[in-house]
Order: C-alpha cells, then structure tokens, then sequence
C-alpha cells in the first residue's frame, strides 16, 4: 500500500497496538512474562526497532550518548528549538506491554500524521525514547531522562546490579563511552516543551467513565534501601535472647504503611530479602526498599524523618541495628498552564462527536513517577493519560483499548498542533530550574 492508506495503516491505533505487541516479545523473561531492562541486549533490540519507525515516519534518527533512541523532523525552517514528545521503552519486572511503551508509539505515530499532513509547523519535532524510565536495573531511575536534562551525576557510574555489573560497564558492554556521557545533555533552548502520552496506572479514569485525561501534577518519590540487623541464632532461642531482624522488620514495614495513610501519602515495600533465611534460623539481617511518594515534597519528607524516629525506636526495643541508604529521589513536577492548555485542547478535539463531547476535560494527579520528571528541569512539561483496565498496571494484566488509544492519538496530535497554533509558539527558553 502506498499514500494515505499506508499512513492511515501506520497510524491507527491497530497498529500503534500490533507494536506494543511487537516490542513485548524482547525480553528477558520466558512464558511470555516482560522485562526489559537499561543497557540489555532487548534493549539495544528495540532502540533498533523503534529506529525504524521513527524512519518510517520521516524522522532523521540517531542513538543518544545514554542509549535513548531519538529521532528529529525539522519545522518550517531547519535547526528550530523542538517539541519533545516520547516516553521509556524499559520495563519493570513482569510488566504490562503499555507503561511508557503506548507513549514512545503514539509520539511517533502522531509525527507521522503531521509530517503526512504537510503542516510547516513554528519548531521542529522530536521523538525520544528513553531507556531507563523505571530503574529497576541499578536501582536508581530516570537514568535516561536525566541524562537528556543534563542532570546524570557521575556517582552513579558505581552503581551495580543484581549480577554486580556496574554502570560504567554496562556502558561500554552497549557500546557506549561513559566518558561521552555529556554528549547525551540538551539544552533548555534546544526545546519548547516536552509532551507525554501515557496509560494512568490508576482507576480515576475509568471511574469517572472517561478515555483520556489531563496531568496537573508527577508525584516526587524518594527511594530507600533499609537493613535491620540482629543476631542468627537457633530458632528454638527463648524469647528474652532473641534479636530477630525480619520480626523488627516486619514490624517496621506495618508501622510505615499506617503512618503514610494517615499523612496521606504512598509507601510501598516492593523488596525484601532475609538472612541466613532458613526455616530454622532466626533472621540475622533483613533488608527492604521504600518507595515514599506524595503530592507534595515537604510532606513526604516530613514523612520520611517520622519513619527514620520510628525505625530508631522498633531497633532500641528489639536490640537491632538499623542502616538506611537513599537510592533515588525525585522531586514532585508540575506540569505548566501552557502545556495542561494544549493537552485539554486535544482531549477536547478528540471527544467531539462522542459521548465525551462538551465535558470539560478531567485533570488528575499522577502518583506514578515519569520521565517528564528530569525533563521538567529543561523545559515545560505535559502528559496526556489514557485510561487503562483496573487502573492494573506494573502486570501483564495491564490494558487498553483500541479505542481509548484512537482518541489518544487524535488528542495528541490535536495538541501538538494546538501548541504550533497558540499565540508565541516558542516560548522563551526557561532558565534551567
Ligand atoms: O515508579 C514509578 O512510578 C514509575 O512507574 N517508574
Ligand atoms: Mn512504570
Ligand atoms: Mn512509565
């Protein structure tokens, strides 16, 4: 098929979903479970796939100096600051096939209509897709987007994996210098904005009965790797001897929660390892992660201090010993007047003609964390939610549909053009936060 129908055939929702599909057979993990990880071979896999269809879509394209895979069409004049629109191709362990995926897709597929359409538009536009979104891999996250944003701190470079690979060699493994990492970092007057489709990991949007929404504000998460330690010891130990490192724990983990509810907030203990962690054995050493997130910083850190007073008192009155290590920590982000202006105007444009017609577009909070964080720090940010099942997501069960990512696409592209339509279309370039 050649014209207009290949385009259509190109940038339909089937087939932005036949790629999410395409790119969820590069992983990692057998029985059709998804990982995808930083720096991994399914990961330069899928850089090449995603190489192409930025091609495809009349993007000049090229491998940045962090391993995020970006792609360029020029506007009405070469050499225009750019509107950056992308998300992540890595993945959390077991994953969905949508978390930043539906994101990367829907950017190209939106660029290709625009570029199809013959529009000259008042800045270029550029497609990325980030490699290291989650973190899952080195423990600390928005590798990628940090790197764009000129924010990568060189510490890092010692960070490890669970194999005790370090970043600095996981670099060169890919095929990347560590030492050109610098290379990788733009400039706030090499853009205009940053725009981001995304599933909303969450319910509202499917409570409230709507395919898409607007993003006021990213939830700042701060991540911690905390160890208890006690004393291994036989299990048959009369109780006034034992210092039980998994029951302090245990009790910690317990104390955390209540305390984030009630101050309103998300924790989450996603990992917990037990030593010697025999069935026999009173556990020597425990050691968990926190993931503290919340609307506001000042809250979560207030938070976070109440925590470390709590994990000093449960370690005093059990005779353990309590380490923590922060991992990752990224401020809340908030997206700007303008870019919220231009997504509810594609969410309005994409709902015309349908039930959602004359709704004055949903605006929520995003608890899950996102590139669009590092990006803020060069540029002014926007995303776009699109409804997902059960709000399910970090699971295979995680869901779209056909539909929803028909009216994203229309939305996302409606508000690309809605940008290159207001008045200043080139905002001045932000001084960096
Ligand atoms: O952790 C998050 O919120 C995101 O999915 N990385
Ligand atoms: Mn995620
Ligand atoms: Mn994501």
């Amino acid at each position: 098929m050649t014209g207009h129908g290949d385009l259509a055939a190109r940038t339909s929702a089937a087939a932005v979903l036949a790629r999410c599909d395409e790119l969820a057979t590069h992983t990692d993990l057998p029985d059709g479970l998804i990982q995808r990880v930083y720096l991994s071979p399914e990961h330069a896999a899928v850089n090449a796939l995603a190489a192409g269809w930025m091609r495809e879509a009349g993007l000049t394209t090229w491998q940045d100096a962090a391993g995020n895979q970006c792609g360029r069409l020029e506007g009405a004049t070469p050499g225009l600051p750019a509107l950056l629109l992308g998300s992540h191709l890595d993945t959390v362990p077991s994953a969905g096939r949508y978390d930043g995926i539906l994101g990367v897709l829907t950017a190209i597929a939106v660029v290709d209509r625009v570029r199809a359409s013959g529009r000259s538009l008042p800045f270029a536009l550029e497609v990325v897709a980030f490699g290291d979104e989650e973190g899952t891999r080195f423990g600390t996250a928005l590798l990628g987007s940090r790197a764009l944003a000129g924010t990568w701190l060189d510490a890092w470079w010692e960070l490890a994996d669970e194999q005790g690979i370090r970043l600095h060699d996981a670099f060169e493994t890919f095929g990347l210098d560590p030492a050109a990492i610098g290379r990788a970092a733009r400039t706030s007057n090499d853009f205009v904005g940053y725009l981001e489709t995304h599933i909303e990991q969450g319910p509202v949007l499917e409570e409230q009965d709507r395919p898409l929404g607007i993003v006021s504000s990213i939830a700042g998460a701060r991540r911690f790797q905390i160890t208890i330690t006690g004393k291994a010891g036989h299990s048959g130990t009369p109780w006034v001897h034992r210092r039980d490192a998994l029951a302090g724990a245990s009790e910690a983990i317990v104390a955390i929660e209540r305390l984030a509810r009630d101050a309103d907030l998300i924790a989450t203990i996603g990992h917990l390892e037990v030593f010697p962690d025999a069935v026999n054995v009173i556990a020597g050493r425990a050691e968990f992660s926190l993931d503290l997130r919340g609307r506001f910083d000042a809250d979560r850190d207030l938070a976070w201090q109440q925590i470390e007073a709590l994990l000093a008192e449960i370690c005093d009155t059990r005779g353990l010993h309590v380490g923590v290590e922060q991992t990752h920590s990224a401020p809340a982000a908030h997206c700007s007047d303008r870019m919220r202006g231009v997504i509810a105007a594609g969410v309005r444009a994409a709902g015309a003609g349908t039930a959602d017609a004359g709704r004055e577009p949903l605006e929520l909070l995003s608890m899950a964390g996102h590139d669009a964080m590092a990006v803020g720090h060069l540029t002014e940010i926007g995303m776009l939610f699109v409804r997902c099942a059960g709000g399910v997501s970090h699971h295979p069960d995680e869901s779209v549909t056909e539909a929803d990512v028909a009216a994203a696409l229309d939305a996302f592209e409606a508000a690309v053009l809605a940008l290159a339509d207001s008045p200043g279309a080139m905002p001045a370039p932000q001084d960096p936060a």
